[in-house]
């Protein structure tokens, strides 16, 4: 029979609810734990079970960690202003803020009804005016601290969005959020200066447990690279070029510098360029060309000759010719480069195309170099005196040589965040236009300023935006002078709240300061930070620029904000594609709670396989789970009236609380219920021998994963206290030693090996051994075997003719 999962779990759920369970710990003695989970945006759909398979496991360490005496910090909240929840409005027909606040509603109840152990006391919502309150005063701060400008740029702009991105938020080419092809657009923008903290987001990345890949992928996006600029005289006139390269090696083998289209020196040397019309149309063309194309390794590199114009090759005075090239990007470096097709693919592709001269100058240290270019350091040749050399110390030599021809240089590839949007549901930028005194901040005592409530709220497409029609609303007072002056129309980006909530957390209240001190103090940084890795160089890298900033300003007290971070391997669908709600083969955790309960979800969940791999949903996989659930349950409800177990048993439970504490310890969530099943299996041969005090201990392990059952169970053994305050249970190291004994083997009679084995072994097992065994091997090779007389644990005798 089919335990009452539908019941219990109810029956839990209000219980907890009514006794405050999941309150944040505060013994003054006690050692902290803060595990957060990226917050959801509330989207109509609710959340699905890839979403919950993270939640379950940091509310698995949350309640371990509870048990072992930590004071846990386990919050929740929504990630609610940005495009997601606005997209959703417009389409729906319906205001975001009715919405959000449905939609808050359903996935709350979704979360409670998978037990999650929050402290719902500290729920947050960034577009509660309370909280963005000091998203906006963060704003001011790095607006007072010039870190935060405005500035007219050509930016990426989302022509489905309408509105500007990030250079984040485009992702080959496309709308991070809508899949559109983004274009160029010049607006006038906020912009914040994250490039000012390039070389601490690189380095502090050493001192923080995050996977490799997300930290690599970080540090490709800040693209950290050391070379040199070199300035190229321009034959007869004033006029130089700079480049930036990292191979200052390859300067005998530079045989053209390119231009990007939009280089400044163009127009200056108009007069001089014989075909400027044609150098004009050029330009123009490639302005309307998406970054990506330009770059593209694939795509034909197209470029034309400056004529008239010729750059000296500054170590060996060489004339060579000037191009303009698309394929040169003007926001890198100087907007310029010294080309060098023997040695640069980029290079060696223009040079085939327009039969320009290749100079072969490095070879490689040993071997032969292949036929396109040769990309790698090696030894210098044809290049004068530095023949010989290896590129390392070429590099640094040459561009000694060059004396003031030559400057050492950093480049990031790191752009700064632009940061405003043109749409309604977002925080609206606290900034004041006086045509007297400029760009002034509201004063901090004026915050909140309020997002006005429109009923016309979808974007213009105009670069503005919806509240810029709002004349009672632009129209304002300048706070310094007192004249007439206009309120700033553009919004924050949907990654601005989710910037610093984390501290909100700790003081969700707080409306003195951004967060208290003392709470601070006690909490940061973030023990456990898990979410998807898709944010890897979006939330991740933003967050970790205003907490340092907040840092340097004194209101944190930490370099880094998430000490250790884990990502969630997607869950898949059934046929091993993505969940998506267009192919319909969504698995919603309500389905899954009805047909077989939260805890078996949870279990599923963590069972399905390595928590940081990508892994198909089986319903049969989760119906596995759910068998073994109920033989647990009928198995204690059977033996509920046992006094002592055996000693194998408690041997044998001694084992599981090792294997089990020492695997969630490695945040591995799969193998502890493996453990889980292979016990349950053992002790169900030898029910008479399973006592009170192991049910007791397998319950105290198991809640974590299965919170109702195991309280109902915890209370069926007799308890009246939840199991919530029970101690994470010991082992005693004795019990669980692998007991091992001495293995001997003979051939025909004679001892020919001794070797240690565990003292459970099979017979077959103990003869598989004996056989692969090297030193036997040369007994018996080649001879037939007659008979293997095996006396298990500690004698074989193999007899060979
Ligand atoms: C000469 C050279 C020779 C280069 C060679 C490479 C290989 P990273 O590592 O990405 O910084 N470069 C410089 N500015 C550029 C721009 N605005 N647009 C496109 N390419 C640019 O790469 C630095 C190299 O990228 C520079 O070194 C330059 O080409 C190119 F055998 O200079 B190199
Ligand atoms: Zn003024």
């Amino acid at each position: 029979m089919e335990y009452n999962f539908r019941e219990i779990e109810k029956k839990w759920q209000e219980y907890w609810e009514k006794n405050d369970s999941y309150k944040t710990g505060n013994n003054p003695d006690a050692p902290k734990f803060y595990a957060l989970d990226m917050f959801p945006y509330p989207s109509g759909e609710g959340i699905h079970v890839g979403h919950l398979k993270g939640y379950t496991a940091t509310d698995i360490v949350s309640r371990v960690k509870r048990l072992q005496g930590f004071n846990v910090l386990h919050p929740m909240g929504w990630d609610a202003f940005g495009l997601p929840a606005e997209n959703f409005a417009i389409k729906h027909g319906v205001h975001p803020e009715i919405t959000t606040a449905k939609n808050v509603a359903n996935i709350k109840r979704q979360m409670k009804a998978a037990g999650l152990s929050y402290d719902w006391d500290r729920e947050i919502n960034t577009t509660d005016p309370e909280y963005y309150k000091w998203t906006q005063w963060i704003f001011l701060k790095l607006f007072e601290n010039g870190l935060a400008y405005k500035k007219l740029l050509p930016i990426n702009w989302c022509p489905s969005c309408k509105t500007g991105l990030a250079n984040e938020e485009v992702v080959d080419g496309k709308c991070e959020r809508c899949g559109a092809e983004t274009t160029k657009k010049d607006i006038n923008q906020w912009v914040l200066r994250i490039t000012k903290y390039a070389d601490r987001l690189l380095n502090d990345l050493e001192g923080i447990d995050w996977p490799d890949k997300i930290k690599e992928m970080q540090k490709n996006w800040i693209g950290k690279s050391e070379g040199w600029q070199i300035t190229f005289d321009i034959k007869d006139s004033e006029e130089k070029i700079s480049v930036f390269t990292t191979r200052a090696d390859t300067l005998f083998g530079c045989t053209y510098i390119v231009l990007a289209p939009e280089h400044h020196l163009i127009e200056k040397l108009k007069d001089k360029i014989k075909n400027i019309d044609e150098i004009n149309e050029y330009v123009k063309k490639a302005k309307n060309k998406s970054e990506r194309d330009r770059t593209s390794e694939v795509k034909d590199k197209t470029g034309v000759e400056a004529k008239g114009i010729k750059a000296i090759n500054p170590i060996n005075g060489e004339e060579i010719e000037v191009f303009v090239a698309d394929y040169v990007l003007y926001h890198y470096g100087t907007g310029a480069v010294m080309a060098v097709p023997a040695h640069d693919e980029r290079d060696f592709d223009f040079a085939k195309k327009y039969n320009l001269e290749i100079i072969d100058v490095i070879k490689p240290e040993s071997g032969e170099r292949g036929k396109s270019a040769f990309i790698d350091d090696g030894i210098l040749f044809n290049s004068g005196e530095f023949d010989g050399l290896k590129s390392v110390e070429a590099r640094e030599k040459i561009g000694q040589k060059l004396g003031d021809k030559a400057e050492k240089q950093i480049n990031y590839k790191l752009r700064d965040w632009v940061f405003s949007r043109q749409r309604y549901w977002g925080e609206p930028i606290p900034i004041i236009h006086c045509e007297k005194c400029g760009m002034i901040g509201v004063p901090e005592n004026e915050l909140p300023l309020k997002l006005p409530h429109i009923d016309k709220y979808q974007p213009t497409g105009t670069g503005e935006s919806p509240l810029a029609a709002i004349d009672e609303w632009v129209n304002t007072k300048c706070p310094k002078c007192g004249g007439p002056a206009k309120r700033e129309t553009n919004t924050m980006p949907q990654w601005a709240g989710s910037c610093w909530y984390y501290l909100r957390y700790l003081s969700p209240k707080e409306n003195k300061e951004i967060v208290n001190k003392i709470e601070e103090n006690k909490w940061m940084p973030v023990d456990l930070y898990v979410g998807g890795a898709e944010h890897a160089v979006l939330h991740l890298l933003y967050a970790r620029f205003w907490h340092k900033f907040l840092f340097d300003i004194g209101f944190v007290s930490t370099k880094e904000p998430f000490y250790k971070l884990r990502n969630i391997g997607l869950v898949l669908a059934q046929d091993g594609t993505k969940m998506s709600k267009s192919k319909g083969n969504v698995v919603s955790p309500d389905q899954i709670y009805e047909e077989l309960g939260a805890d078996t979800l949870r279990a599923y969940e963590m069972f399905m396989g390595p928590f940081d791999q990508a892994i198909g949903w089986s319903t049969n996989g989760a119906k596995g789970v759910h068998r073994f659930l109920n033989k647990l349950w009928d198995l204690f409800i059977e033996c509920k009236n046992n006094k002592e177990s055996s000693i194998n048993v408690i041997a044998e439970t001694n084992k599981l609380i090792k294997k089990v504490t020492e695997d969630l310890d490695k945040m591995k969530f799969n193998t502890p219920i493996a453990f889980f099943m292979e016990y349950i299996n053992d002790v169900s041969e030898k029910k008479n021998e399973l006592g009170i005090k192991e049910m007791e201990n397998v319950l105290i392990l198991l809640s974590p994963f299965t919170p109702h059952l195991c309280e109902e169970l915890w209370q069926i053994l007799g308890h009246k206290e939840s199991i919530l305050n029970e101690e994470w249970p010991e082992f005693d190291p004795e019990l669980v030693k692998d007991e091992k004994v001495m293995l001997i083997i003979q051939v025909n009679g004679k001892v020919r090996e001794k070797i240690e084995i565990g003292i459970d072994l099979t017979k077959q097992e103990m003869e598989k051994i004996a056989l692969g065994n090297e030193r036997v091997k040369k007994w018996i090779d080649g001879k037939e075997i007659k008979e293997i007389i095996s006396v298990p644990p500690k004698l074989i005798n193999i007899v060979i003719k």
